[in-house]
This record gives C-alpha cells, structure tokens and sequence, in this order.
C-alpha cells in the first residue's frame, strides 16, 4: 500500500525529488533533510509500513535491513562504524510515520545519545 498523503511514500517512490544513496525494487535509501552526523541516511520500503511495530512483513524487514550494509558500504562507514536507530511512536519521537532506518555515522558518537 502506498499513502496518498505520506511524504515518505512519495519520496520512495518517486513523486517527489530526493537525494538517492540507493534503491531496489523494494527498497529506497536517501539522505536525510536534516543531518545530525556527517554521514545521516534513511532506508524505508516503498510499501506504507507505519513503524516497525506496524505488523511488517519479515520479508519487508529482511529487505530493509538487508539495505544498511549496501547504505554503510557507499556512504563509507562500513569498517569506520556507525549507528542503526528506528524510532518508534511518540516516546522515541518519531515524527514521519513511515517506517525507516536512520544510518548515522561519520564521526565519534557520544555514548548513550541514541541520535548523535
Ligand atoms: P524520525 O524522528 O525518526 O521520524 O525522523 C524523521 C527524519 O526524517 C528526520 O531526521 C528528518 C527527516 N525528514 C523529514 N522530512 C523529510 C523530507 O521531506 N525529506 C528528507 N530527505 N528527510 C526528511
């Protein structure tokens, strides 16, 4: 399912111009507007997931994840590190509700801040 009035359902599937890391037929990987690390990319399906808690399918969520190397690979932070987050809900402050992966990486992370 594609939402009508989700901007990450447009931008996945091309309805609206985004700055492309990586894509498959499942899958699309772009930076993220508003960087918090030198290396901040999102992964989403083009299928409408709410959030990882929305009853995806494992085949989705193999797919998406399956992603972060190929995203850490051509961002350069495979062997460097980085950090996986998927925020979920209002308490982790999720504010587009389309499933994603933030890839964040680039530099050293302070420990514990989930987000840099
Ligand atoms: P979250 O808090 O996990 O829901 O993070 C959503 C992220 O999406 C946030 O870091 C900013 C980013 N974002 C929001 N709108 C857009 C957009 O239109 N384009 C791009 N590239 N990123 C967006």
């Amino acid at each position: 399912m594609i939402k009508d009035d989700c901007i990450f359902c447009k931008i996945a599937n091309g309805k609206i111009p985004t700055n492309i890391v990586f894509e498959n037929e499942d899958v699309m990987a772009f930076e993220d507007v508003a960087p918090m690390m030198p290396v901040h990319t999102l992964i989403v399906p083009k299928q409408h997931y709410e959030n990882i808690a929305d009853d995806v399918p494992v085949e989705v969520l193999g797919k998406v994840f399956a992603a972060v190397k190929t995203v850490a690979e051509i961002k350069g932070v495979k062997e460097s590190g980085f950090r996986v987050v998927v925020n979920t809900n209002d308490d982790a402050r999720q504010s587009v509700h389309h499933l994603h992966i933030h890839v964040l990486g680039g530099a050293k992370m302070n420990i514990g801040d989930p987000k840099a």
